[in-house]
């Protein structure tokens, strides 16, 4: 931590130390805007295409326009498009960015520090009123969480051509369907196969997000090297037993919903516990118009499996599914199950890893190598060009899709330097 300390007050860099400041102001415009029903209770949540996520997108665009980028435009799923022009046209283009949705009373920087630290070397780029030998290209991704529908990393599939037509009619919470959002949002649906990226245009793909876990902290790091994204399975599930009398049914008699599904969670815990590094969750679970005097006939449930590589991902994934079938048969009641999401590991590409950990290194901060637990968009783009992460500590020890969630100005700066490090290394190459 005196490495760090001691480089913070050396003055060898020229960047601005307000950097770390507008990344902050930037978010905390941006958390200002969140979806009916969660601003009194001062709550953030920005759900795809609300009119609060509406807004959230004009407004990173009127950012990016101020901080100097050459194109902004809100595409046809809602992507906030930036692009800083490369000295020679035709050259290859950097792209960047991460999401700014949000799950429901999530963090204010999941996703968002993503699009705030390049677009702040873009600032710092055109104050400096240079251009790099290369294109940059920052999207705000609209919809990473999967949360009013269930089309997790729609932003970013899109610009890979992995946009799923049958999203179009699914429908929300109040019934409304994405077809209809996206007319109220006066997005075109015949305009989202244009989005398809040729990645033959492009160097790569690197995204900055906040670690959302614990271990940089105990490790007093502001930065860490990301060398593999998990991969994951979701999946929902309904068990269907019997309502019956709470009082008058025996309990050797019972086809009990929800008792099933909690059987089911604690396997799912001690399964994946036994791995060591896969982790299962059951985030959302509800008997549907249940009464306290009632056994629970019907009890909905959510999965949520993942694993450093897809294998172990596989093998957690079929022994939760055979032991929910097991639990099921043993006590008289049966289910359904849909899988929502399924997102292969993605292994950071080595070149760009090693571009990550020069910067990092420049800035004296010493290099530590983590997979990632969470999702990212970076996912996607792996499918057709190399990417890397950088991750950002986070404070209260790293707590996410939490209000606590948050960083600090000066690890959002550190951020930003390397950032701005990659970009002059890569321009040097
Ligand atoms: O769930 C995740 O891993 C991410 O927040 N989408
Ligand atoms: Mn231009
Ligand atoms: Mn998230
Ligand atoms: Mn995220």
């Amino acid at each position: 931590i005196h490495r760090i300390a001691e480089i913070r007050l050396d003055d060898k860099f020229d960047a601005d130390p307000a950097l770390g400041n507008e990344v902050w102001d930037w978010q905390e415009k941006l958390s200002a805007h969140t979806d009916p029903g969660y601003a009194e209770k001062g709550q953030l949540t920005v759900t795809y295409l609300t009119d609060a996520h509406r807004a959230c997108a004009q407004q990173i665009a009127q950012d990016m326009r101020e901080a100097g980028f050459d194109h902004v435009e809100i595409d046809a799923v809602g992507n906030v498009v930036g692009r800083y022009d490369g000295a020679t046209p035709g050259a290859k283009t950097l792209l960047t960015g991460s999401h700014y949705d949000t799950v429901r009373n999530g963090g204010k920087y999941d996703g968002r520090l993503g699009i705030f630290v390049p677009m702040a070397c873009v600032r710092e780029l055109k104050r400096q009123n240079r251009r790099l030998p290369f294109g940059f290209e920052v999207v705000g991704f609209a919809e990473e969480e999967g949360q009013r529908y269930k089309a997790t990393f729609l932003g970013s599939g899109a610009l890979i051509g992995h946009f799923d037509n049958a999203w179009l009619d699914q429908k929300d919470a109040d019934g409304i369907t994405m077809r209809e959002a996206r007319r109220h949002a006066g997005l075109k649906d015949e305009d989202i196969p244009k989005l398809q990226r040729d990645p033959s245009k492009y160097l790569g793909f690197v995204e900055v997000h906040i670690e959302q876990g614990p271990v940089l902290t105990e490790l007093d790091l502001p930065l860490g090297i990301v060398t593999s994204i998990n991969g994951s399975v979701r999946f929902v599930g309904e068990v269907i037993g019997m309502a019956s009398h709470a009082g008058t049914t025996p309990m050797d008699r019972r086809r009990d919903a929800a008792a099933a599904v909690a059987e089911l969670i604690l396997f799912a815990e001690k399964r994946a516990a036994k791995d060591g590094d896969s982790v299962a969750t059951v985030g959302m679970l509800e008997v549907p118009s249940g009464s306290i005097n009632v056994v629970p006939g019907r009890c909905k449930f959510s999965l949520d499996l993942r694993a450093p590589n897809n294998a172990q991902r596989d093998a957690l994934a079929n022994d939760v599914l055979d032991a929910l079938k097991e639990i099921c048969e043993r006590r008289g009641v049966r289910h359904t199950l849909e899988e929502t999401m399924r997102a292969a590991a993605a292994p950071s590409a080595p070149e760009w890893q090693k571009r990550w950990e020069k910067a990092v290194d420049q800035l004296g901060v010493p290099l530590f190598r983590m997979p990632s637990g969470a999702g990212h968009d970076a996912m996607k783009l792996h499918e057709v060009m190399p990417q890397a992460m950088l991750f950002v500590r986070g404070i209260n020890s790293g707590i996410s899709h939490n209000p606590l969630e948050s960083s600090t100005n000066d690890d959002m700066q550190l951020a930003v330097q390397a950032f701005q490090s990659l970009l002059n290394d890569l321009a040097n190459e």
